[in-house]
């Protein structure tokens, strides 16, 4: 009797400990360089632009640099979205301007049983990567604060304009109205799903078929 109830209570503590299953696998993360200012963290939905060097952890083989390769450019993309590498979207949070971290990414948070390309199968990954911008994601809620002009937390066919005005200006492309005027019409079509004109809060995060 007494025996049985000291394994019960063993079993018990076992799940306890492991949560009840295998524990998941995770990156680690070393900071090698941490700028002295940090005006904003990284999160989940913003667009990260980064410099990066693949490594394979079993020989130590740079297997990618955006340094080196491709046209040499730093690289966007969404934290979060899985437009990445796992090991990136769970690596990356809380990450500053100017911060270089060192990532150590287990095989199923990279390339798998299966590898790609000249990864192998099975691989353990390192990357170097410094974060050099941040930007509000195009679904954030920082986006949709930005676009709704009159506080009111809807957007109307003129905020979304202007919007598009201005972002086509600041990637230097001169203001086009009637392609403007396409390109909200598209949009609300897209968007304002319950067709009264306007896209809510909640119709602008919601995310579609993209994922
Ligand atoms: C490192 O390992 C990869 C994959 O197994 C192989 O292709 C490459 O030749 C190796 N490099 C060196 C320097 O041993
Ligand atoms: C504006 O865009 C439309 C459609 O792409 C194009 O046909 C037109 O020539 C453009 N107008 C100007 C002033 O660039
Ligand atoms: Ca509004």
């Amino acid at each position: 009797m007494i025996l049985f109830y000291i394994y019960s209570l063993l079993a018990s503590l076992f799940v306890l400990v492991t949560g009840g299953k295998l524990p998941e696998p995770e990156v680690k993360i070393e900071v090698l360089h941490k700028p002295f200012m940090c005006y904003r963290k990284s999160k989940y939905g913003d667009m990260l632009l980064v410099h990066h060097e693949g490594f394979l952890e079993s020989n130590g083989t740079m297997f990618y640099s955006s340094r080196e390769h491709g046209d040499k450019n730093p690289v966007w993309f969404t934290l979060g979205m899985q437009e990445v590498l796992k090991g990136w979207d769970k690596g990356l949070k809380n990450m500053c301007t100017g911060e270089r971290r060192k990532l150590t990414i287990p095989p199923s948070l990279g390339y798998g049983k299966e590898g790609k390309g000249k990864i192998p199968p099975s691989s353990i990954l390192i990357f170097h990567i410094e974060l050099m911008d941040i930007r509000n994601g195009p679904r954030s809620h920082e986006s949709f604060r930005e676009m709704d002009l009159n506080d009111d937390w809807k957007l109307c066919r003129e905020e979304v304009k202007e919007y598009l005005k201005k972002e086509f200006e600041k990637h230097g492309y001169s203001p086009n109205d009637t392609n403007h005027e396409a390109m909200v019409e598209d949009i609300f079509k897209n968007e304002d799903e319950d067709k009264d004109g306007f896209i809510s809060a909640r119709e602008f995060t919601y995310q579609h078929d993209e994922l």
